[in-house]
């Protein structure tokens, strides 16, 4: 190779690098999502309730992205924040319960219809327990709430698009609006950082739907951070 080939290699290379370098710094210094705090929310040792609701867009007053799919967290002071890093006591019940003000659509995969995880391996759907839900029927599943490392899959049946009450404002509150509740229950494993996120690729104008919404922490997928 000539003298202006290696010179332009090495000039490559030091270019790359030095990009990664800013890449790094940058992503080190943006502030991350704020965690909600729920280890003293209720007396040690009793379950704690984590309120969550998925909204089909966020919009206008919570950040820079008011068309994105997000899940909220209510707080223990009783509002609703925009973000996905809860953190929990061990070795503990938590009762989640989540409102799902979202449509749907049929899964790609059949099995992130299946409840799992949970205690009885079951989801309680407006009151009835449902262990496998077929999304090709009613409005189809919007989003899952999954734990992989903790082998918990969540789905969350989508609400009738079509409806006149579908909240278009998150936080969604108004008690006249189409929802789907959601619960389940179960145990926290020992101290750890384990992520969650949706499956369902529901990051709509994004590549093969997981752009966006779904690589970004704070909107599709999160960290319950178990401590003790
Ligand atoms: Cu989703």
């Amino acid at each position: 190779m000539s003298f202006g080939g290696r010179l332009s290699v090495v000039i490559g290379l030091f270019v790359v690098a030095a990009g990664f370098a800013v890449w790094a710094v940058v992503g080190f210094m943006l502030p991350q999502p704020a965690t909600v705090d729920f280890t003293s929310a209720q007396p040690a040792g009793a379950p704690v309730d984590l309120t969550v609701q998925t909204v089909g867009s966020i919009g206008t007053g919570f950040g820079d992205h008011p068309t994105w799919v997000s899940y909220l967290v209510k707080n223990p002071q009783g509002q609703w924040v925009h973000t996905t890093a809860w953190k929990v006591p061990a070795h503990t019940r938590i009762n989640l319960t989540i409102e799902q003000f979202d449509s749907g659509s049929p899964l790609r995969n059949q099995q992130w219809g299946r409840v799992q995880g949970t205690l009885g391996n079951v989801e309680i759907l407006n009151g009835r327990p449902v262990s496998v839900y077929d999304s090709n029927s009613g409005n189809g599943v919007g989003h899952t709430f999954s734990i992989p490392t903790l082998g918990i899959n969540i789905p969350l049946v989508g609400v009738n698009p079509n409806a006149s009450n579908v909240c278009s404002q998150a936080p969604c509150s108004s008690p006249s609006s189409v929802r789907n509740i959601i619960r389940a229950s179960f145990v926290t494993p020992g101290p750890g950082d384990y992520p969650w996120q949706c499956f369902v690729p529901c990051g709509l104008g994004f590549l093969y739907g997981n752009g966006g919404p779904m690589s970004t922490v704070g909107y599709m997928g999160g960290f319950l951070d178990v401590v003790s």
